[in-house]
């Protein structure tokens, strides 16, 4: 008798995690396109699920590459905005609080893709039907991992369809601000299309008492990266206006940045 209750409870505890990461995927995805009535034609939540589940289940979670992802990227009818996309590294937090009552720039994860996923964990295993969303491989556990392979391909999806001036949010308060192994240095700036973007801005957030400057060595590195046909700026911004814009979303994008 004991086996069997713990066999159900174990057998009803899987099933819970599986129907609540799909529960979740879902009502985000229907909760966007409720929120954003233009994205709304053309995307179904139920065939964007299928896509989404397809690209990990049954599969070992330390062998999903990015392409798995391919028909989930396909299934997702969402235009670029021109002039409003913005990159970040190391300002994850940051870069979000600003886009949330702005429309004038855009993250991955103010997408139908990206918000559907941010700050999720999933997994399968092989032969598996179900979902797990613990005891998952970590982010550099294993390289072809369901979540690190996911972020790559969105990551290279939300790049290579980037069109007319880009910026990127960086953190002028580390020693150094730019890295080549980020997902933006290894993945998002070589996969910037020199026929639709027309240059790359770095917004540099620095505090008063920063040292790191757009004359940071780490900058030529990035520009290295950088298709040679696609300019590139810097310009330090001012912590205290970036806060400030953040708690007055009234005041113009232009003033902010
Ligand atoms: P990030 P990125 N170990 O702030 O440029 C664990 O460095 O990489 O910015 N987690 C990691 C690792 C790692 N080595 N690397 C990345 N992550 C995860 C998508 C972790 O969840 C957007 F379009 C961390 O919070 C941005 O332009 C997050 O990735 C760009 O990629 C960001 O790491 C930001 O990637």
């Amino acid at each position: 008798i004991v086996v069997v209750v713990i066999a159900i409870i174990c057998g009803v505890t899987a099933q819970n995690n599986s129907h609540s990461f799909r529960n979740v995927v879902m009502e985000r995805c229907e909760e966007y396109l409720q929120k954003n009535s233009h994205v709304t034609r053309n995307n179904d939540c139920k065939i964007i699920w299928a896509a989404f589940e397809q690209a990990y289940i049954g599969k070992d979670p330390c062998d999903v590459s990015p392409e798995a992802y391919d028909p989930l990227i396909r299934s997702v009818k969402q235009d670029a905005v021109c002039n409003s996309m913005l990159f970040w590294s190391k300002t994850k937090q940051m870069a979000h609080a600003f886009t949330a009552k702005r429309n004038c720039l855009v993250t991955l994860e103010d997408t139908l893709l990206g918000f559907m996923s941010d700050g999720l964990t999933w997994c399968s295993k092989n032969k598996s039907k179900e979902t797990f969303t613990t005891g998952c491989p970590g982010w550099s556990d294993c390289q072809n991992n369901p979540v690190r392979s996911f972020w790559l391909k969105a990551s290279i999806n939300f790049a290579a369809t980037a069109c007319g001036n880009v910026s990127v949010m960086l953190n002028g308060s580390l020693e150094t601000p730019f890295s080549n192994s980020s997902i933006f240095g290894s993945v998002e700036v070589k996969n910037l299309d020199p026929n639709k973007v027309k240059g790359l801005t770095v917004l540099l957030v620095t505090k008063d008492t920063d040292v790191t400057t757009c004359r940071h060595p780490s900058f030529p590195n990035l520009q290295t990266s950088l298709n040679p046909n696609i300019p590139y700026n810097c310009r330090e911004v001012p912590y205290s206006r970036v806060e400030g814009c953040i708690s007055d979303p009234e005041i113009p994008c232009r003033s902010c940045l």
